[in-house]
């Protein structure tokens, strides 16, 4: 996509959707994030509206926050497996591709190299968004090998500790303990090390978090973007927590996820000097972006 194939010509919009052309006129494409970024959701019409994951999933919540937090949601591309994260982020108004169990990373690898070839004068942003078991589990050998390889994109991990969309499996990425639907004597042995994993096979921008704080956590999505597109792979391993298989009422979710995040999701955030370089740099050219919008626009208000 580009803002070219989003924009309608004037004559024909009468005939879209409505829906369609609010969003363009009312949506995030082409614009800042102080116009339509996570600090004023709810003002802007999102990327990501209906879906149907259950209600109050902590899942649902965190995959609005990586729309909103996009910096060119018009020349994003998303990569998903299935899992309970797919069945919204197929529902955003950017192009998604779903492949077979666990091969985003592969298929992510040969779109960012496609992207590269043709279209080298601009960035096109490619990020995988799946659960532990596609990404640690059955996708766990293409997760790797596209960090071996330096791959430059963005890899999301919607870690909520099991298999929620086939009912309640152990992953990997479950606590030691941890009794699930299909795995009622308890899990034996303990979570993988993914942030470690991923250090080791070069990712050079890594977080871990569970997504408390909006801004913050898009601040963190926006950095991985960021610095894939410049220097090289990207993980961020996010606690989305499934409220059906570890019955969470979903008023207590909130305070589940603030919970984890003094526990085993503290919020750890990993850089090499090539990634601070380019988020020094980025965030810099941000912030005097931000400084020239409120000065003109004090200059217009006089
Ligand atoms: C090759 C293959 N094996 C198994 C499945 C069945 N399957 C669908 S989703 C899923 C697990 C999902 O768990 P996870 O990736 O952690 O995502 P969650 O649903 O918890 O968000 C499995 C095993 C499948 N679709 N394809
Ligand atoms: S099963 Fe769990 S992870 Fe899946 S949509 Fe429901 S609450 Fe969310």
């Amino acid at each position: 996509m580009s803002m070219k194939y989003i924009t309608p010509a004037e004559t024909f919009k009468k005939y879209l959707p409505k829906d369609y052309v609010e969003l363009v006129d009312y949506g995030p494409f082409g614009k800042s994030q102080e116009e339509a970024g996570p600090g004023n959701m709810g003002q802007f019409k999102e990327l990501l509206e209906e879906h149907p994951m259950c209600s109050g999933c902590w899942m649902a919540y965190f995959i609005r926050v990586i729309f909103a937090a996009l910096p060119n949601p018009e020349e994003t591309v998303t990569l998903g497996t299935a899992g309970c994260g797919r069945l919204a982020i197929s529902q955003a108004a950017v192009p998604f591709i779903y492949g077979n169990y666990g091969d985003q990373n592969a298929m992510a690898s040969g779109l960012t190299r496609a992207f590269r070839l043709r279209f080298p004068e601009k960035h096109k942003d490619v990020i995988t968004i799946a659960g532990d078991g596609g990404t640690m589990d059955i996708g766990f050998s293409m997760t790797m090998h596209s960090w071996i390889r330096g791959e430059k994109f963005t890899t999301i991990m919607l870690d909520n500790e099991v298999y929620g969309n086939t009912g309640g499996q152990e992953s990997g990425m479950s606590p030691q303990g941890a009794v699930l639907k299909m795995a009622p004597e308890g899990k034996k042995f303990g979570k993988m090390p993914a942030t470690d994993l991923a250090k080791a096979a070069g990712c050079v921008y890594i977080v871990r978090l569970s997504p408390t704080n909006i801004k913050k956590a898009a601040q963190i999505i926006r950095r991985a973007i960021f610095v894939a597109r410049e220097v090289g792979p990207t993980f961020i391993h996010a606690y989305t927590s499934c409220n059906i298989e570890y019955s969470i009422p979903t008023e207590e979710v909130f305070k589940d996820a603030k919970e984890k995040e003094k526990g085993r999701f503290s919020f750890d955030e990993y850089m090499t000097d090539a990634a601070r370089e380019v988020i020094e740099r980025v965030e810099a050219e941000e912030k005097a972006a931000r400084k020239a919008r409120k000065e003109a626009m004090k200059a217009g208000a006089m």
